[in-house]
């Protein structure tokens, strides 16, 4: 098994499992990542982890042997496949958060900027490395690394294919936090900071930021006004504001 699908407490834990080719992702690793996650998306889990087995990798990206000799159509529908099962990580109605425990090149840092967050180890080493094999990142690197850190700094890591490092990853912020100890665990710390919160309340916040990325600022704005006005409408929001007048921790029960 190239992927193992695992709860810790109310969270689920996807591990890329191929700890000796650096975790690399194989096509058949991406289609098994792609039913975890629609596993975990009718689950009660309150967030996903993903992390990479071993203490080198996250993922060192797409397995540079299996992309070698397709023919130009095979590689148009290996790209659409990278990129249609990490965009269901957008869909997830819970958050994601990738502890990058290691190396996470190419379509491994595709993989950590697909999730919600990302938390690095400070030995961690970050990069779009395609253009040194003549190749360009095709699972969402040229969309999603430019929203994260800017246009620039995006076009300067894509086109030179450097490294970068954990501190570097996290003052530009294409990470969040750095993390020390067990990267599950301080994973599991991170999401704790959000995860008791109303789940519909978390889904209309994802939804406001990442579809309003997309369209022009009115429009985004006429995105947020429906989505907090909806969250308006759920018991939780009723329950969040009679127990700040009662002088009480409010209880969610993501209705
Ligand atoms: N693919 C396959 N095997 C890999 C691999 C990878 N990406 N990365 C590492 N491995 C394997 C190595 O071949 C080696 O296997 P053996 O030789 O022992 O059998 C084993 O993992 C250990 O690797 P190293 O011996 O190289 O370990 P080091 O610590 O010395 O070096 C490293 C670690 C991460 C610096 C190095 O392994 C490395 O540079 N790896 C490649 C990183 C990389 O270039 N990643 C980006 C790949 S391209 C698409 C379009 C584009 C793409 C995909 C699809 N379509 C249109 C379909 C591009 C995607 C990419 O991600």
């Amino acid at each position: 098994m190239s992927i193992e699908l695992t709860r810790r407490d109310e969270f689920a834990v996807i591990t890329l499992n191929r700890p000796k080719a650096l975790n690399a992702l194989s096509f058949a690793i991406i289609e098994s990542l792609g039913d975890a996650l629609d596993e975990i998306a009718s689950s009660d889990a309150r967030a996903l982890i993903i992390t990479g087995a071993g203490d080198k990798a996250f993922c060192a990206g797409a397995d540079i042997k299996e992309l070698r000799n397709r023919d130009l159509m095979a590689q148009k529908r290996g790209a659409e496949l990278g990129q249609a099962t990490f965009a269901k990580l957008d869909r997830l109605p819970m958050a994601s958060v990738a502890a990058i425990n290691g190396y996470a090149f190419g379509g491994g840092l595709e993989l950590a900027m697909a999730c919600s967050f990302r938390l690095a180890v400070p030995t961690a080493k970050m990069g779009q490395p395609e253009i040194k094999l003549g190749l360009v990142p095709g699972y969402g690197g040229t969309q999603r690394l430019p929203r994260l850190i800017g246009e620039a700094r995006a076009l300067e890591i894509i086109m030179t294919g450097r490294t970068v490092d954990a501190a570097e990853a996290e003052r530009i912020g294409l990470v969040n936090r750095l993390i020390e100890g067990d990267p599950i665990e301080a994973a599991i710390a991170f999401a704790r900071e959000f995860s008791t919160f109303s789940l519909p309340a978390l889904g209309f916040a994802r939804d406001a930021v990442t579809r309003a990325l997309d369209a022009p600022i009115h429009e985004g704005l006429k995105i947020e006004a429906d989505l907090s006005t909806l969250a308006f409408q759920t018991s939780d929001a009723a329950e969040g504001m009679a127990a700040f007048e009662e002088k009480r921790t409010p209880v969610f029960r993501d209705a």
